[in-house]
């Protein structure tokens, strides 16, 4: 005898699986899948499995989107907040153009210094790249000591320069280095009462000392060539050492007259 073998007529098949169609309808997928466990239904059961994965595929996509949705948040976030930062950067290009505007009404106006450099054919005219400092110089060369150096300047209509500040310090020195580099220069800087003076009266502040300068009893300051015009003191009478290094100040002879 053979065996018993599963056998329906195709009217009988159809009806099989509308009723099962009809019975699993009302059922959650899991719930098929637990009780589908025969051969007979595991083309059901796959089927089944489909639609899961299809679901879960469908709930994945909706991740992606409520990822997109957070996104979307983020880049709204972020453009508020550059939106803060180009308020912020226009607010501070205020302050820079207020700024700007002060620093032009603080620097002294150096046309009136500039005219009368020009009428000193001695002497030359240089500014500051901030154009808040000007110096008009005559650097002589001639080695001379420094009650010397003095007498060269007043013959020419000026005195020994003051460098009481780094920016008039910087812009001296960098002049003198470019087109004096082989020479050393007093400038208007002595040693009196145990304090170094400009023009013998104003107390220093601002210093631009080489490496071990100054040293002991040497009153009278000077540019050196070997120390790249940084500030040395030397004796006074010192006469084959500097030149003098002049500079014409309108501001003196508006308060001389
Ligand atoms: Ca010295």
């Amino acid at each position: 005898m053979k065996g018993f073998r599963f056998n329906l007529g195709a009217f009988a098949k159809k009806k099989l699986v509308m009723g099962i169609d009809k019975l699993i309808s009302k059922m959650p997928c899991e719930t098929v899948l637990k009780k589908m466990d025969s051969v007979l239904f595991r083309p059901i059961a796959h089927a089944c499995e489909c639609v899961i994965d299809d679901m879960k595929s469908k709930e994945a996509e909706s991740d992606d989107m409520m990822n997109v949705s957070e996104l979307l948040g983020q880049i709204a976030r972020l453009e508020e907040e550059m939106q803060a930062l180009r308020e912020e950067c226009t607010s501070q290009e205020h302050d820079l153009e207020e700024a700007n505007g002060l620093l032009e009404e603080v620097c002294p106006d150096t046309a009136d210094l500039k005219a009368a450099c020009e009428e000193n054919p001695q002497f030359s005219f240089v500014q500051s790249d901030s154009g808040c400092e000007a110096i008009c110089y005559y650097a002589s060369t001639d080695l001379t000591d420094y009650a010397g150096a003095e007498e060269v300047c007043s013959a020419a209509g000026g005195s020994l320069v003051t460098m009481d500040t780094m920016t008039k310090n910087a812009l001296m020195t960098d002049t003198v280095r470019k087109n004096f580099p082989t020479s050393s220069f007093w400038i208007g800087l002595t040693f009196d009462d145990g304090e170094w003076k400009w023009q013998g009266s104003e107390p220093v502040t601002y210093t631009d000392w080489a490496n071990g300068e100054p040293d002991s009893k040497q009153y009278c300051a000077s540019l050196n060539k070997a120390a790249q015009h940084r500030w040395f003191d030397w004796k006074c009478t010192t006469a084959d050492k500097n030149g003098a290094l002049c500079e014409l100040n309108i501001q003196d002879d508006f308060e001389e007259d």
